[in-house]
């Protein structure tokens, strides 16, 4: 279990079934976060990956259902993923912190997102995940809030944790804090 154990409490919380959204640019680290979730919640896990949008579907125990979205920076698949938003209870936006340079597509694609009609009437949280913690010279979390504008986001409750998505350090304290924000 070891790194992934707080996120098996994160489930126990959870009484539900609940979708999440998880996204982020390409290259952030969304599959790699999401192969590490599939190793601690051995039972019942099944990945779909959908050949063609690169869309993958991941549930824990039938109750907690990630399906992942890459967002390109030319909005090319964004009609299909908007099709999920009436459905999710969460967002989880993994931001590649060693990747300055794409920082504004992220926050382009996030103020889109945003301003979305079924979103912007659906409080739901938004949990952001400072990726590649590790590697040198990139973002810190609060850089990242910064480069992002997430201060900016006033209508709903949001977090950001430094992550490593290969160790899976830091995931489990940001699914934590999901769990208590779904919980009821
Ligand atoms: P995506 O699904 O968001 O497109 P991936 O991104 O999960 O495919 O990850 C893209 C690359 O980033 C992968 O490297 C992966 O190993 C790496 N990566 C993911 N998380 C971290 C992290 O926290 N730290 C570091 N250093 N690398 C990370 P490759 O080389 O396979 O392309
Ligand atoms: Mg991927």
């Amino acid at each position: 279990m070891g790194l992934w154990s707080s996120f098996l409490t994160s489930l126990g919380i959870i009484k539900r079934k609940v979708n999440i959204l998880l996204v982020g640019l390409d290259n952030a680290g969304k599959s790699t976060i999401i192969n590490g979730l599939k190793v601690s919640a051995v039972p019942q896990t099944e990945v779909v990956p959908t050949v063609g949008f690169n869309v993958e579907t991941f549930s824990t125990q039938h109750r907690l259902t990630f399906t992942v979205f890459d967002m390109s920076g030319q909005g090319k698949y964004r009609d299909l993923w908007e099709y999920y938003y009436p459905d999710v209870e969460a967002i989880v936006f993994v931001i590649d912190a060693s990747d300055k340079i794409r920082a504004c597509v992220a926050r382009d694609e996030l103020e889109t997102m945003l301003q979305n009609k079924v979103l912007r009437d659906r409080k739901i949280p938004i949990l952001f995940f400072a990726n590649k913690m590790d590697v040198e010279g990139g973002m810190s979390p609060s850089e990242c809030s910064g480069a992002l504008g997430l201060e900016e986001i006033k209508d709903r409750n949001w977090t950001i944790c430094a992550t490593n998505g290969i160790t899976g350090q830091g995931v489990g304290v940001g699914l934590d804090w999901l769990a208590e924000e779904l919980k009821y």
